[in-house]
């Protein structure tokens, strides 16, 4: 794979990424394509230009961390994870089938350079900073990133682990909230509302910075400014848009978790490009 912070090669990534979602859910006649789509440019900025990673040495000790705590959304890692290397690209239409490495949540046992399965919504911040903790005892550089949702992190556990990470200092995990405003079945805001959110982040003493998520400029200054934050945890509230890109998926809470059929992922390909 080649890194690049060109903005214009990651729009390129991205789109391809795009691609592969609707072509992959379509496929597979299942899946979750609303919030695959809204956490796109976060994950190509961090798989092609921020985390220090060589799908070469998919296991080399130094490498920083991805963490996919929304599990369900695993089509945009499968995409990112085909797009580096990691992974075959022509299976990932075999998305959601018996015997796949690409299982409707990240499962490690088929995907060894994943470092762990999720699915399970609410415990990836704990392991990630059980990961980050871990690194610096080992006075390891590694950083970790960790990718949750914003109806995810009404669960309690996270809660948890945001009193800890702040009150242990540990300032080599980030948190990405992917702030698409939508849950499974409706809106974050009429079902349990998490506003005032960076309030709350900074409540539980973390460096919190909100951003536009499909602005890859402004996600690339956000995760330079958490590299740089020391004796402190740091949170990127993300703003996306659930569905982003295809135009009748956009902030429509249908789209969630069913499938575009063959005609409708045509209409998605064709604004794709
Ligand atoms: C512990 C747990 N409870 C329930 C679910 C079922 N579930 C899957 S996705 C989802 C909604 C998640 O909403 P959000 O975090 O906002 O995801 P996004 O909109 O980014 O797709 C739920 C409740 C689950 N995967 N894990």
């Amino acid at each position: 794979m080649r890194k690049t912070s060109n903005i214009s090669e990651l729009k390129q990534l991205a789109l391809q990424a795009r691609r592969y979602i609707i072509e992959m859910i379509c496929a597979a006649k299942s899946g979750h394509p609303g919030g695959s789509l809204s956490a796109v440019e976060i994950l190509t900025t961090l798989f092609f230009d921020v985390m220090k990673h060589d799908p070469a040495r998919p296991d080399w000790p130094e490498r920083d961390r991805f963490v996919m705590s929304k599990g369900h959304g695993a089509p945009v890692l499968y995409a990112n994870l085909a797009q580096c290397g990691y992974t075959p690209a022509d299976q990932l239409h075999t998305l959601r089938r018996l015997g796949s490495i690409y299982q409707g949540h990240p499962d490690k046992r088929f995907i060894p350079a994943l470092e762990t399965s999720t699915g399970s919504l609410g415990i990836g911040l704990s392991f990630g900073l059980g990961l980050a903790e871990a690194f610096r005892l080992d006075k390891s550089p590694a950083r970790v990133y960790v990718l949750l949702g914003d109806g995810e992190i009404q669960e309690g556990q996270i809660w948890e682990a945001a009193m800890y990470g702040a009150y242990h200092k540990v300032d080599n995990i980030v948190a990405v909230v992917d702030y698409n405003k939508i849950q499974l079945d409706g809106f974050v805001q009429e079902i349990m509302d998490l506003e005032p959110l960076a309030d709350k982040w900074r409540g539980f003493g973390w460096r919190t910075l909100e951003v536009d998520g499909h602005d890859i400029a402004a996600l690339q200054s956000a995760f330079a400014e958490a590299a740089a934050t020391k004796g402190k945890p740091t949170v990127v509230i993300a703003h996306t848009v659930k569905g982003k890109g295809v135009s009748f998926m956009e902030n429509v809470p249908k789209w969630h978790g069913v499938a575009p059929t063959r005609e409708e992922a045509e209409l998605a390909l064709k604004e794709l490009v």
